[in-house]
C-alpha cells in the first residue's frame, strides 16, 4: 500500500518518517528491532532530562501517569503500553510514520486509538526538532491518555473533527487542539501548572510557559481560543488555561456548528494579540 508523506507549517524539508509502510489508514506497525543503542539512548536521556523539570510545573495528573509510560531507559513497545492503557481507558497506541492529514487523524482519535510517530530524533537534535517524533508523542501525549475525563475529551475532539471537517472549519477546530492537548495550561490546587503535550516534552517551554511574564494567559474560551491563530516554530505568545478536565470535556457537548457559523464572520486574533483581561 503505502501512503504519501505529509507536511505540515513551512517545513520545506522532506518529512522523516517512512510513509510506503502505512496502510489506508495511515497506520504502521512499531519497527522495535529498527531502534539503534543510540535511539535508545537519545529517549533514555531525554525522558531523564524532562523528569527533573516536571516537579512544580506539570499538572499533577501527568506526573502521576507518567510511570505508567514503563520502559524509562528504553523506547517501549507499543503493546506493552497498550496492555496498560487499553484496562485503563479503552485507548490504544498506533504507530504512524509521523503527521498525518486531518481525517485519518481525526478517525483515529475517534475510535480511540492514539497516532504514535514511530521515530526518535537524531543525538544531535537532542535540543530541538520541529517535527512530533516518538518522545513528543509517547511521554507527551500518553500519559494523559490513562486519565478517564481527559482520555473522553480526545475522543469526543477527533469525533468533533470529523464534523468539522464535513463544515470546513478544521483550521478553527485546529486551534482548539492546539491551544488544549498541545499547549494548555490547569489551574490546579497547587497552582498553575502545564498539561498540554507540546509543553510536557520540551525543556525551554515547560518553565516559559507556567512562570514566565511574556506570554499572555486567558481564561480558556471556546470562540476566543478558536479564532486565536497561532506559531509551530516558537515558544506560544498565549496560553489558554481551564480549572479542570471536566471543563474541557463538557465544552465538547455543545454543538460546534452554529459556533463555526458565527466564527466565519469574525475576525481572528494574532498569536501575541492581547486581551483587556488575562487570566
Ligand atoms: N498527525 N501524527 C499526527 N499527530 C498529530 O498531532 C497531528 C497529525 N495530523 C494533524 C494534526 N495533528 C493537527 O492538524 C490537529 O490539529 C488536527
Ligand atoms: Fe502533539
Amino acid at each position: 500500500m503505502g501512503q504519501a508523506p505529509v507536511v505540515y507549517g513551512q517545513s520545506n524539508r522532506p518529512p522523516r518518517g517512512d510513509y510506503s509502510r502505512a496502510s489506508a489508514d495511515y497506520t504502521c506497525p512499531q519497527n522495535y528491532a529498527s531502534y539503534t543503542e543510540a535511539d535508545h539512548d537519545t529517549y533514555r536521556r531525554l525522558y531523564e532530562r524532562q523528569c527533573a523539570l516536571l516537579p512544580g510545573l506539570a499538572s499533577q495528573a501527568f506526573i502521576d501517569a507518567l510511570p505508567l509510560l514503563g520502559a524509562r531507559d528504553r523506547i517501549p513497545r507499543f503493546e506493552e503500553v497498550n496492555e496498560r492503557l487499553y484496562q485503563a481507558t479503552g485507548w490504544e497506541l498506533v504507530g504512524v510514520p509521523g503527521l498525518i492529514p486531518e481525517v485519518p487523524f481525526f478517525t483515529l482519535l475517534a475510535n480511540r486509538k492514539f497516532p504514535v510517530t514511530d521515530w526518535i530524533r537524531k543525538p544531535e537534535e537532542f535540543e530541538y526538532i520541529v517535527e512530533p517524533d516518538i518522545f513528543h508523542d509517547l511521554f507527551g501525549h500518553v500519559p494523559l491518555l490513562f486519565n478517564p475525563v481527559f482520555a473522553d475529551y480526545v475522543q469526543r475532539y477527533g469525533q468533533g473533527g470529523l464534523k468539522a471537517e464535513g463544515l470546513g472549519a478544521c483550521e478553527m477546530l485546529s486551534r482548539l487542539y492546539w491551544y488544549t492537548i498541545e499547549f494548555g495550561l490547569i489551574r490546579e490546587p497547587a497552582g498553575l501548572r502545564a498539561y498540554g503535550a507540546g509543553i510536557l516534552s520540551s525543556s525551554g517551554e515547560l518553565a516559559h510557559s507556567v512562570r514566565s511574564p511574556e506570554p499572555q494567559r486567558l481564561p480558556l474560551q471556546l470562540e476566543r481560543t478558536m479564532r486565536t491563530r497561532y506559531k509551530i516554530d516558537t515558544y506560544q505568545q498565549t496560553y489558554f488555561v481551564i480549572d479542570s478536565f471536566e471543563q474541557l470535556f463538557d465544552m465538547t457537548a455543545a454543538d460546534f456548528a452554529p459556533i463555526y457559523e458565527r466564527l466565519r464572520g469574525l475576525p481572528e486574533f494574532a498569536a501575541d494579540e492581547r486581551d483587556a483581561v488575562a487570566a
